[in-house]
């Protein structure tokens, strides 16, 4: 397992580690639990490191486009103001977490914690040019956020692969975003 090595000028990025997103939500990735200790690892160095943790979260209204109920791919999750829309207990958050919001127009999908979202200029504040991603989807909001933030002058972005679990919605998915993210230029972080 890698040991977190963060300076200064880094952050970490956890994307949408929410109630809903795992066991007892409802759009669990079923082994999304398993990621919790690793993450907790690295926020713990963050904290450490005096390197700022940035939280994102899928934060829907009700009957936003992508739920089923108008025609999207996904049952209802992740509404505004419930208890699956919040961070999951067990990610050991700093009381100084910066959380972003995103998904919240009813009309529009925004899978990248970037889409819509103040997060590349609060990052700009904090002198961030690297960038630590975990969390889940690995195959939806991972790779969205890590693509965009890539996209973003001045920023290099690293994906700790084993601090990801993918959807999976048809096989292979998880194995082709890995492949687009290092293609577009994300260094990955794999367990040696
Ligand atoms: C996500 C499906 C629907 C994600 C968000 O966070 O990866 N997946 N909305
Ligand atoms: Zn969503």
């Amino acid at each position: 397992m890698n040991d977190p090595d963060l300076k200064p000028g880094d952050a970490l990025l956890i994307v949408d580690m929410q109630v809903d997103f795992l066991p007892g939500g409802l759009l669990p990735l079923e082994d999304g639990l398993e990621i919790m200790p690793l993450i907790n690892r690295w926020i713990a160095a963050a904290e450490k490191a005096g390197v700022p943790v940035f939280a994102s979260r899928d934060y829907h209204p009700p009957a936003h486009c992508s739920f089923e109920e108008r025609g999207g791919p996904w049952p209802v999750h992740c509404v505004q103001g419930t208890a699956g829309a919040e961070i999951h207990p067990d990610v050991s958050l700093p009381a100084d977490a910066i959380i972003v919001d995103k998904g919240n127009d009813p009309d529009k999908e925004a899978y990248s914690a970037f889409d819509g979202t103040a997060l590349a200029a609060r990052m700009r504040e904090h002198g961030v040019q690297r960038l630590w991603v975990c969390g889940v989807a690995l195959d939806y909001c991972v790779r969205a956020s890590v693509l965009d933030g890539l996209k973003e002058p001045g920023f290099e972005v690293h994906l700790i692969l084993d601090g990801t679990r993918a959807a999976n919605v048809q096989p292979g998915d998880g194995e082709r975003a890995i492949a687009e993210m290092r293609t577009a230029g994300a260094q990955v972080l794999t367990a040696v």
